[in-house]
C-alpha cells in the first residue's frame, strides 16, 4: 500500500481501507467539515444546584439581541424514589413533577433564569404530572413549545410513557396556551414508535414542519428496535402530524439534536445505539450516513441554530449550545441500567458550521482517548467492590 492516498480507489483494498473511499468524507479528521472536538463552558444560573434538577435544554433563539432557552426544571424536596415508590410529592424520576422554566442571555456564558413557562396542570387534569424536555418552534411570527406532557402518577406499567403537547404564544416570554391533547399520537402496537414518542424537536425543511421525535417499541416487544429516532411532518404547528412510512430515519441516539446543513440535514448522535457518537447528514433530510465519529458529544444538546426555521435551503450549521450532565449511578437492581438523579446545564462549543474549519475544534488528538482521572474513576465506571470480589483470582 502506498503511504498516500491515491484520488481514484484503486482495486484490492481491504474493507477498512476501501471505508475511507466509500464511507467517510475526508480520511483526515481535521479536513472533515462534520468532524469537531467539544469543549465545555460552566454557565451561571442554570449550573450545578442541590436542591434543583434542570435538563433537556431546547434549541436556542435569538430575539432583539437576547438568547432564550427552554428546559425541564424540577425543584422536589426528595430526590427521585424510583416507579414504586413514587407519590404525589416525590418524584419517580429525574424528570417527574417537573415544569418546563426558561432563561435568558446577552452573550450565552451569563444566563438569567426568567421563571416558568409551561407548568404541569393542576391534579386531576390533563398533564398533571409533570412537563418536560421542551423545543421551540418559531413559525410565523409565534412561539410553538413542543414538550413531553405525563399525566398521571408513575408506574411501572405504564413506564416513561406520556404524551407530546405542545403551547403557543406571542411573545417568547408567554403567556403560553396549553393544547389539551397530544399532538403526536403513538405508533400503533407492532411500531417501532408504539411504546413512546419522546424528545419532540422541530425544524422547518422543504416548507413543512419537520418535527423530529425518538420512539420506542412498547417495553413487552422484544423482537423490536430498541431506541430510533423518526419524524412527523406537518403544514401548520397544531398538525395534523403525519409520520412517512420510511421512519426510523436514525437507527441510535439519544435526545438527538438536529440541524439545517447546507441542503440537507445533520444530526449529532450520542448516549445509546451502535452508531452513538456519530454525526450524521441526509442531504434529503431522511436517508442519513455516518459523516464523522466524536468523542464526548454533547448530550441532550440544545444548539443556538439561527436558520432553524428559515428554510433556506442552504444551512449553515452550528457552533455552541447548552447541554446537560445528569448525575448518575448505576440501578442495583438492573445492571443495564443508570438512575438519574440530579441533573445541571452546561454550554458546549463546537466547529460544525459550514466553512469556518476552525483549527480549534478541530484537532483529533486534543481529545480522543485523552481521558483524564475524573473520566476514568466517575460513578459509572468504577469497577464496584462486589464485583472487584468477583473478579478477583
Ligand atoms: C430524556 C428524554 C426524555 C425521557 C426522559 C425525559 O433522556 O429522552 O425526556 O422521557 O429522559
Amino acid at each position: 500500500m502506498l503511504a498516500k492516498l491515491s484520488k481514484e480507489k484503486p482495486q484490492g483494498l481491504s474493507h477498512a481501507m476501501q471505508r475511507l473511499y466509500d464511507v467517510w468524507p475526508n480520511p483526515d479528521d481535521r479536513d472533515n467539515e462534520f468532524f469537531t472536538n467539544f469543549k465545555y463552558s460552566r454557565i451561571t444560573d442554570l449550573g450545578k444546584d442541590e436542591r434543583v434538577s434542570r435538563r433537556d435544554p431546547s434549541k436556542i433563539i435569538s430575539v432583539e439581541g437576547v438568547y432564550y432557552v427552554w428546559y425541564t426544571r424540577r425543584a422536589t424536596h426528595s430526590g427521585p424514589v424510583g416507579m414504586d415508590n413514587c407519590s404525589d410529592n416525590l418524584p419517580a424520576v429525574d424528570w417527574d413533577l417537573a415544569d418546563i422554566w426558561y432563561a435568558t442571555s446577552e452573550d450565552g456564558f451569563d444566563w438569567q433564569e426568567q421563571g416558568v413557562a409551561v407548568a404541569r396542570a393542576p391534579l386531576g387534569q390533563y398533564g398533571d404530572r409533570s412537563a418536560t424536555t421542551p423545543d421551540i418552534l418559531v413559525f410565523e411570527n409565534k412561539y410553538y413549545l413542543y414538550f413531553q406532557s405525563f399525566t398521571g402518577i408513575f408506574s411501572n406499567d405504564k413506564g416513561d410513557h406520556c404524551d407530546v403537547s405542545m403551547a403557543w404564544a406571542d411573545t417568547p416570554k408567554g403567556p403560553w396556551t396549553r393544547s389539551k391533547q397530544t399532538i403526536v399520537e403513538l405508533g400503533a402496537k407492532d411500531q417501532w414508535d408504539s411504546g413512546a414518542v419522546h424528545d419532540p424537536y422541530p425544524l422547518v425543511y422543504q416548507g413543512k414542519i419537520w418535527l423530529f421525535y425518538k420512539g420506542q417499541p412498547m417495553s413487552k416487544n422484544k423482537d423490536c428496535l430498541v431506541r430510533a429516532q423518526g419524524v412527523a411532518i406537518a403544514e401548520m404547528p397544531q398538525g395534523p402530524y403525519v409520520k412517512p412510512a420510511i421512519n426510523p430515519l436514525l437507527n441510535s441516539g439519544h435526545e438527538t439534536f438536529l440541524f439545517p446543513y447546507k441542503q440537507g440535514i445533520a444530526a449529532l448522535l450520542c448516549v445509546d445505539g451502535p452508531e452513538k457518537n456519530t454525526i450524521q447528514y441526509a442531504q434529503d433530510g431522511v436517508n442519513f450516513n455516518i459523516m464523522a465519529s466524536v468523542t464526548c458529544p454533547p448530550v441532550a444538546g440544545g444548539p443556538f441554530c439561527p436558520d432553524a426555521f428559515s428554510d433556506s435551503g442552504n444551512g449553515q450549521g452550528v457552533s455552541w449550545g447548552l447541554s446537560h450532565i445528569s448525575e448518575s449511578t448505576l440501578n442495583p437492581n438492573d445492571v443495564r441500567r443508570v438512575v438519574e438523579s440530579n441533573s445541571f446545564l452546561i454550554r458546549f462549543d463546537c466547529d460544525l458550521t459550514q466553512g469556518k474549519n476552525n483549527p480549534y475544534f478541530r484537532n483529533p488528538r486534543d481529545q480522543v482517548g485523552r481521558y483524564d482521572e475524573a473520566t476514568f474513576f466517575q460513578a459509572t465506571m468504577v469497577l464496584e467492590a462486589h464485583m472487584k470480589d468477583k473478579l478477583k483470582r
